[in-house]
């Protein structure tokens, strides 16, 4: 899972990037004109279970990559501010989710936006920009179409025009300024357009950067949001970033006790990112667990047992036999006993076309 995260200039991305990788990036707008590129580890609690019970040589959890864009690629709307975007459009069409991080807080020592602090503008302004470069790629596309049009057979030209409708359809919706992740497309439409990545298809999570002195109001502030920018593929997420730093600096321990004090929401900015990431790309995991590795494994929600069997290697897809699978905490209760699952039942037997739950532990059989 690959986190694109960007704003403008200012907004609090490097510091919140530091708050979810634990990095400790300089801040303050010097952080130069490449993204920063951070790999963060997902907590599992199930994970420090399977390895008490199991001892096994290594622990390996979920990974998520995040970059974090200098707000430079939006900085204005001349030449070289849209140069500075287009120079990073294709990384952003193929990361997994969008994190906008909007600046809500107010400090004199940080330089502001011309026209004042604007959260609710900000956000409109990023989707502007990126909705001008899903409509010029359409535009490009639209016009090779129409210029091979003449040279096709007819029965290729049904099939080119087909497909020139669906973008007319898609650029029509970006022109009312709606991003294509609020555009509803059949199956076949969207078998249609694999090959393409548009930017504004990717969901998205917005951080509101806030005052440190609001985070008490947290939930009235993401609800305030949500009501005006959350959809089915856009999740909000209220909080200070310079304490989510701060704070990820810490013990686990300390960092609940702080929460608490500074009146915080109890879940950290990175455990808040990383459940929205789960949650806008319907994924969960699936673990395996034995003397040589604990490991958890992301997989799309439906996902089946033979798909899950190809994460782990493509062998083990390609000469899938069966699947033994025992829940997470069937296992935990039984202290992974082999012989008391298999009396109670508890393991089970599983086909090619079982579709995994999330903490299932899985052991494939296979045959190559
Ligand atoms: N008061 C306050 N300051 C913040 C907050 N978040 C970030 N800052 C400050 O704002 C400045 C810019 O933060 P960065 O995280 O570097 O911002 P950025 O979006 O990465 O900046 P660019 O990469 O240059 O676009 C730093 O001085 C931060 O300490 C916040 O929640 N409250
Ligand atoms: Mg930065």
């Amino acid at each position: 899972m690959d986190l694109a995260i960007l704003g403008l200039p200012l907004s609090g991305k490097t510091t919140t990037f530091n708050a979810i990788t634990g990095q400790d990036i300089q801040t303050g707008g010097y952080g130069g004109d490449e993204p920063h590129i951070g790999v963060l580890k997902v907590p599992d609690p199930r994970l420090a279970i399977l390895e008490t019970i199991d001892s096994p040589t290594r622990v390996i959890p979920a990974e998520m990559k995040c970059s974090d864009y200098p707000g430079s690629a939006f900085s204005d709307t001349s030449a070289s501010g849209s140069r500075g975007l287009a120079r990073f459009i294709d990384q952003l069409a193929l990361s997994d989710a969008l994190v906008y991080v909007v600046r809500s807080f107010v400090d004199e020592k940080v330089p502001m936006p011309a026209d004042g602090v604007d959260a609710e503008r900000d956000i409109e302004t990023l989707n502007l920009e990126l909705t001008v470069a899903d409509i010029g790629l359409i535009e490009r596309r639209l016009e090779r179409i129409a210029s091979e049009m003449k040279a096709l057979k007819a029965s290729e030209r049904t099939a080119a025009e087909r497909h020139a409708a669906l973008l007319k359809k898609m650029q029509e919706h970006l022109e009312m300024g709606e991003p294509l992740r609020t555009l509803q497309r059949s199956d076949d439409e969207l078998r249609e357009l694999t090959g393409y990545r548009f930017v504004t298809d990717r969901p998205l999570l917005v951080l509101v950067n806030i005052n440190e002195n609001d985070v008490e109001d947290t939930a009235a502030i993401e609800s305030e949001y949500s009501l005006k920018f959350g959809t089915a593929s856009t999740e909000i997420a209220a909080f200070a970033a310079t304490i989510e730093e701060e704070m990820a600096q810490l013990a686990p321990d300390e960092a609940t006790i702080f929460r608490a004090d500074l009146g915080l929401p109890p879940e950290s900015s990175k455990d808040r990112a990383i459940r929205s990431a789960y949650s806008l790309l319907g994924m969960h995991s699936f673990l395996t667990t034995g003397k040589d590795e604990v490991r958890a494994w992301p997989i799309p929600i439906g996902t089946t047992a033979s798909q899950a069997a190809g994460k782990i290697h493509s062998d083990l897809e390609r000469g899938f036999i069966r699947a033994e699978v025992t829940s997470f905490s069937d296992y935990h209760a039984a202290e992974g006993s082999s012989a008391t699952l298999r009396q109670n039942g508890r393991t089970r037997t599983e086909g090619k076309d079982y579709v995994v739950s999330d903490g299932d532990i899985l052991s494939i059989l296979f045959n190559v």
